[in-house]
């Protein structure tokens, strides 16, 4: 009987800007379903991924990173990651392991012990592939006696490095229960916005400064082709006139080579053609706007302070 017994429940990442939230939330998913960049605060809402390991499903929770928050956009962004968190069975901290137990780590880990010490944490130092095997036992030392963490995972999320172990780890500490998504399917973002987070992504790696933080992408139309094709929409939003001109590059070059990129992924992603048609569109107020918010999968007045 033991051996039908199925569990399901969620796994929480949270952790720093830039830790590698998303790139571990892609690889136990075992595809993108969530953007990733160099830069800080890439991911704006909780992204949900589901990954399988034997009976037992693991449905990953991707959280924008944990900072101080000064605006508005700052502030809707670290409340939806502490609710992700929070609602969660198992938080998976992750942290950097060159730069190790940081200011921001600190803060986190005083925000867990203040108010969450209910929720169950492992660690995750992620990037070991950046530093020397030896730095590593003393960074878990450390970390271990800064917080009394349920188990400790060395991992490189980008190249799998020790994820398979976190993975099954997880798996064994979900609830008994039944699945909470069939078993083929990876997200539960919806289709629109998962293609304007990819035009956001490309954005995001042309652009500088800034910038990226400064425009957000909203899909506006998806239409179906009797070809088997789809037509997508979207609008830039960015908010002064100069931002418009960088956007779109000159003649409207960078403007074409991102629509060029998100359009190749899109394919990729859809497995058939897509016609991606950008436009970019100046919205001094974006940023004060609750329907961009909604749009974004994010609370409007979670943004107030
Ligand atoms: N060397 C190395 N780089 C990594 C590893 N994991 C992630 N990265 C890189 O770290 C950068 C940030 O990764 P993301 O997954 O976007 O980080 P994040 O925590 O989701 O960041 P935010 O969404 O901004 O909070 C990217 O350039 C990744 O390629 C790793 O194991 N090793
Ligand atoms: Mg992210």
């Amino acid at each position: 009987m033991t051996d039908t017994q199925t569990r399901a429940g969620f796994a929480a990442l949270i952790g720093e800007p830039n830790a590698g939230k998303s790139t571990l939330l892609n690889w136990m998913v075992g595809a993108k379903v969530s953007i990733v960049t160099h830069k800080v605060q890439t991911t704006r809402a909780r992204i949900r991924g589901v990954a399988m390991d034997d009976q037992n499903q693991i449905v990953f929770v991707d959280t924008p990173g944990l900072f101080r928050p000064r605006r508005r956009l700052d502030r809707a962004m670290v409340a939806a990651a502490w609710g992700g968190a929070a609602d969660a069975d198992v938080v998976v901290l992750l942290i950097e392991a060159h730069r190790g137990l940081t200011d921001g780590v600190q803060a986190i880990l005083d925000a867990l012990a203040e108010n969450m010490s209910h929720v169950r944490l492992a660690l995750a130092i992620n990037k070991i592939d950046r530093v020397k095997a030896e730095d590593l036992l003393a960074l878990t030392q450390k970390m271990n006696s800064a917080y009394d963490f349920e188990k400790t995972f060395l991992i490189s999320a980008e190249r799998g490095h020790g994820c398979e172990d976190l993975k099954h780890w997880l798996g064994e500490q979900m609830p008994e229960g039944p699945w909470l998504y069939p078993d083929d399917q990876i997200a539960d973002l919806p289709m629109r916005m998962i293609a304007a987070e990819i035009t956001r992504e490309k954005l995001t790696l042309r652009l500088h400064q800034e910038l990226p933080y400064q425009l957000t992408v909203e899909t506006e139309k998806w239409e179906e082709r009797k070809d088997g094709s789809a037509r997508i929409d979207q609008i830039v939003y960015v908010s002064r006139d100069g931002h418009k001109g960088i956007v779109l590059g000159k003649g409207g070059e960078t403007a074409k080579a991102v629509s060029k990129a998100a359009r190749e992924e899109l394919q990729e992603f859809l497995g058939r053609k897509v016609h991606l048609f950008l436009q970019v569109k100046v919205r001094p107020n974006w940023l004060e706007e609750s329907e961009r918010y909604s749009e974004m999968g994010l609370d409007f007045k979670d943004g107030n302070a």
